[in-house]
């Protein structure tokens, strides 16, 4: 009797152990494979949602910025060309300040300008610039590898939390991961992507998805609550 006992505790004993073990193993190897196998992205944002948005633009910012023989805003009707620009610098707005008010701060101050969260279209008065706000959850312990896939006719630039992060131009159509753009970490709570749309003739339109991949804490605390467990019924 005792000695069935004696098995049966070192048996449990084992086998809490084992359990231990395969837990200080995930430990270990969690930093390594959470950009592989932990790493599912999520979408953030895509064509159908709601952001914040200003349309009374119109050509305010054409033919300002002027960058390589052009603007980072061409003429309306392809008056200064049809420019290839990949990696444009951060623009001016000043001209638009009294339109756009301080859309770039974070958290932004938006002025009657901006309509409340809608549907975005995905297309847009010809010539004109249009201002989109996207809201971002960083949730409780953010987001990594975060990239925006960008499509558009004609021009795009981004900036997160108003931090400028890229832009561009080219002649159109609009191709889906025309562009894609690596984005930082965001930390837990709400972020804001800042899109302002350039147009200078012709047809316009827009794509986006912007994915990332929430920090793998979540799995680490789902380790430490089955150790938790084990080490209670012990
Ligand atoms: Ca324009
Ligand atoms: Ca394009
Ligand atoms: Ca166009």
């Amino acid at each position: 009797m005792k000695k069935e006992s004696t098995i049966r505790d070192s048996f449990r004993s084992f086998r809490i152990n084992l359990v231990f073990l395969a837990f200080v193993l995930l430990l270990i190897v969690e930093p390594f494979i959470s950009d592989s196998l932990l790493a599912v992205p999520f979408t953030l944002v895509d064509n159908d949602t709601l952001g914040f948005y200003n349309d009374s633009l119109g050509t305010t910012l054409d033919r300002t910025n002027p960058y390589r023989g052009t603007f980072l805003f061409p003429g309306a009707n392809v008056a200064d060309g049809d420019p290839t620009i990949n990696g444009a610098p951060e623009p001016i707005l000043v001209s638009a300040d009294s339109i756009l008010g301080p859309w770039l701060n974070n958290p932004p101050v938006l002025n009657a300008n901006w309509n409340d969260p809608q549907t975005i279209p995905m297309t847009w008065a010809i010539n004109t610039e249009t201002a989109i706000i996207y809201n971002i959850d960083g949730g409780q312990s953010g987001i990594q590898d975060v990239v925006a896939h960008i499509g558009v006719d004609n021009g795009v630039y981004i900036w997160l939390d108003g931090i400028y992060q890229f832009g561009a131009l080219a002649p159109g159509p609009v191709i889906e991961f025309e562009y894609n753009v690596p984005l930082p970490d965001l930390g837990p709570g709400t972020h804001y992507l800042q899109v302002l749309r350039e147009d200078h003739g012709g047809t316009d339109g827009f794509s986006i998805q912007v994915t990332g991949v929430p920090e793998p804490a979540t799995i680490c605390l789902l380790g430490v609550g089955v150790f938790g467990l084990i080490r209670r019924k012990r």
